[in-house]
């Protein structure tokens, strides 16, 4: 799925933005989960004649003529083929957004690649809703974040510098440990509750924030008229991720320390996908995640969340994946009885008690065994059987969402998996890409 994204995008950009945002989703879960893989290809096939050649994932950045990964000298001469009528137009050649491709976008784009442009336009990723349109003043220098995955996502691309502003989360805890550069900034109110006077006073050029919470209502409305933009990005679903942090890059002027990231995070991506490529449906482990919360054991993730998605790319069978429920529809609480009739053969929380500042598993250590003692799950072939698993949200919903992958991976298939070690893997992301040692306890059992 990874490698093919680009030409989902590529090939239903044609169609309302919304639209393509729901059949992209619906086509790459239902390709996670194999059941459409022959109607897929179809598409795939039917564009690939009229399209450039598909990258990795598409960068969604109004510039990028051919839809690749970047906005380089071969969208220029792309620009030029759509012109003489030569290839298909495409929604990201009308780099000036004006409504046609023309020499005032190939100048757009010559700027572009030289860091020269006035702004830049891209579509985020909503998620929740429809994806949207943004556009950013160009050079952006100064900008608030106002969630933790951001400001992990800042620290990757090495932009701590820019950051004038931050949400509180960051001065509590040990994300003040974890983020100590950034913990001492000025503070903007929470991440899902931002001091509007606050922001306003700083001036930044960008506000960064999540992609569904605070509500617009409370973010982009009040900011209406400053001047200033608003960027929403997830950095954790594992299907936008990567083109996220590369947009992101582009935009504070950090292109190859983006591409160092994605070139990291993706070869892990892509050995764990190739290496499940191959695994029929049937065989697959039937798995029961739980969103562990207040003592909940019947909290979990279903189509659309963080987990589902992770499941789906470690070839899990997520017993939870057709249900809808909770927040957003894709937290729903289930019964006791259900997960006995369903049977998993593994059980993991993503959620678990841990993290960077803790340096002992005394508390993953009693969730473990409150799971395998619960007497509802007694019959169980994960409890019976000892397949439960813990992990701490650190490593599934923050840029190094690849990090829980891994542990996924090796959970479902240890024996396809032998070689590859997820702690060294986390703890080479921390080092390279966070500026901090390996610390803290993330998974229970080792
Ligand atoms: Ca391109
Ligand atoms: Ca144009």
């Amino acid at each position: 799925m990874h490698k093919i994204d680009g030409m989902l995008y590529a090939g239903l950009l044609c169609e309302d933005s919304r639209e393509m945002l729901n059949h992209t989703t619906e086509l790459v879960l239902g390709m996670i989960k194999g059941q459409i893989i022959i109607s897929l290809l179809l598409v795939v096939a039917a564009y690939a004649t009229v399209l450039p050649l598909a990258a990795a994932y598409t960068l969604e950045i109004f510039g990028n003529a051919n839809l690749d990964d970047a906005v380089n000298e071969s969208d220029i001469a792309y620009a030029w083929d759509i012109i003489a009528g030569r290839v298909a137009s495409t929604e990201l050649a009308d780099a000036n957004r004006d409504g046609s491709v023309d020499e005032e976008d190939i100048t757009q784009i010559e700027e572009i690649i030289n860091e020269s442009e006035e702004s830049l336009s891209l579509k985020a990723f909503t998620i929740y809703d429809q994806s949207k349109i943004v556009n950013i003043p160009m050079p952006v220098e100064k900008i608030v974040i106002l969630n933790l995955a951001c400001a992990e996502a800042i620290r990757c691309l090495k932009a701590e510098d820019k950051v004038i502003g931050i949400g509180t989360s960051m001065t509590e805890g040990e994300n003040k440990d974890f983020f100590p550069e950034l913990s001492d900034l000025p503070a903007v109110g929470k991440w899902s509750d931002p001091d509007i006077e606050a922001i306003l006073q700083l001036k930044p050029d960008v506000v960064i924030a999540d992609l569904r919470t605070p509500d617009t209502e409370k973010l982009e409305d009040k900011l209406a008229g400053s001047g200033i933009a608003v960027l929403r990005m997830g950095f954790t679903y594992p299907d936008y991720s990567m083109p996220e942090m590369m947009a992101l890059g582009m935009i504070l002027g950090k292109k190859d320390e983006a591409a160092q990231f994605t070139d990291f995070a993706g070869n892990y991506i892509d050995l764990i996908e190739d290496r499940v490529s191959t695994i029929q449906e049937s065989e697959k482990p039937r798995v029961y995640p739980i969103y562990y919360t207040s003592d909940n054991l019947w909290k979990t993730g279903s189509n659309g969340s963080i987990v589902d998605m992770l499941c789906g790319l470690a070839a899990g069978d997520n017993i939870a994946h057709n249900l809808t429920g909770g927040t957003g529809g894709m937290y729903p609480t289930v019964d006791p009885e259900w997960v006995v009739e369903e049977n998993p053969q593994i059980i993991f929380t993503w959620s678990s008690p841990g993290g960077y500042s803790v340096d002992n598993d005394t508390q993953m250590q009693e969730l473990w065994t409150r799971i395998v003692e619960a007497p509802e799950l007694a019959e169980v072939d994960a409890v019976k059987d000892r397949q439960v698993h813990l992990m701490t949200t650190e490593v599934t919903s923050r840029p190094r969402w690849f990090v829980g992958l891994a542990y996924l991976a090796k959970w479902f298939y240890p024996d396809q998996f032998e070689d590859l070690d997820p702690e060294a893997v986390h703890k080479e992301y921390l080092e390279k890409f966070q500026g901090v040692g390996y610390q803290g306890t993330f998974v229970y059992p080792e």
